[in-house]
């Protein structure tokens, strides 16, 4: 049997294996799985396709307050601290909340949920996430009837993130998902991914993941959460409005305007990275479809 060193035993080995191990001994991973039945089979279009090795996962990132080339993420945020790190609730609620990262992981249960990341740029990458559904923290801080959005920012600390010295994007970064959007179940506070502590590159501690929409609405580093009466203007819209709508659901019928949306790069699949046709809803269609009933799509992009 061939040995193997210590440096090829990469995290999705150990995962793989203890994964194995949990099947072996005849337990239910359930624990690790997400509860709902609908959810599990929002996994299951993704669970034929092989995990994106960790690796890329780790390196090949968007995450602008490091910088803009896909490297500056994991070179330049190895030393950012994320702790002490603090959530504040606010805006149209009862009661305004703040509470620290381990007192949010400590209240609910972290399932793991495989989700299909899709960036506007073309390509995508399949991520064992570790999180739970935002609704359960949102509740807390029981929203009142003027909530009809939710405006997520993320951390603003220039010192320690070289991007936000220049204009790239309006800093802090600011995303937004309408209320009923950010309470579906899918919609997933993420704070680790294959198993592991959420990487700083990845947007250590806490960041969102909204598995229907392109990947920058899912913010990184998030500091706070605001409800709000009016639709909240992102990063990216006031950046660029043309090119950016508020709802930005992955839809290969409706293309970026410089660029085709019809078809995405799967990451690390081979040299060439296979090209597959991309999924209205990344796939998710049939849990997050009838939240949009009604609405044109390509208006309300
Ligand atoms: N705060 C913040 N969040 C962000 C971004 C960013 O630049 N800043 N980039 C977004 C984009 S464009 C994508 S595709 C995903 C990338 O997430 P990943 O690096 O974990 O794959 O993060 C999103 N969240
Ligand atoms: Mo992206």
């Amino acid at each position: 049997m061939k040995k193997i060193k210590f440096s090829e035993i990469t995290p999705e080995k150990i995962y793989l294996k203890r994964r194995d191990f949990i099947k072996k001994l005849g337990l239910s991973t359930s624990s690790l799985m997400v509860g709902q039945n609908f959810l599990n089979s929002a996994n299951a279009s993704t669970q034929n396709l092989e995990l994106t090795e960790y690796r890329y996962i780790s390196t090949y990132n968007n995450y602008y307050e490091f910088g803009t080339r896909k490297s500056d993420p994991v070179e330049k945020s190895q030393n950012f601290k994320t702790s002490p790190w603090s959530l504040t609730i606010d805006g149209e609620v009862e009661k305004k909340i703040t509470l620290t990262v381990d007192e949010i992981k400590n209240s609910f249960p972290i399932e793991e949920r495989i989700y299909r990341l899709r960036c506007v740029e073309g390509w995508s990458m399949i991520i064992p996430w570790m999180g739970f559904s935002l609704s359960k923290l949102l509740e807390k801080a029981s929203p009142n009837s003027k909530a009809k959005f939710v405006e997520f920012t993320s951390v603003y600390d220039p010192e320690q993130m070289p991007g936000q010295r220049y204009p790239i994007l309006q800093w802090p970064y600011k995303e937004g998902l309408r209320i009923d959007e950010a309470m579906h179940p899918l919609t997933t506070m993420v704070t680790g991914l294959y198993g592991k502590e959420l990487p700083n590159q990845n947007g250590a501690p806490l960041r969102l993941i909204v598995p229907w929409k392109y990947g920058f609405k899912s913010a990184k580093a998030i500091v706070n959460i605001k409800f709000v009466e009016r639709m909240p203007t992102s990063s990216w819209m006031r950046a660029s409005p043309r090119e950016y709508g508020f709802y930005s659901n992955v839809n290969p019928r409706v293309d970026h305007p410089r660029w085709s949306q019809a078809s995405e790069r799967v990451i690390g699949s081979g040299i060439l990275s296979e090209r597959i046709p991309t999924a209205i809803f990344n796939g998710y269609g049939e849990e997050v479809a009838s939240l949009y009933s009604g609405m044109d799509l390509k208006k309300n992009f």
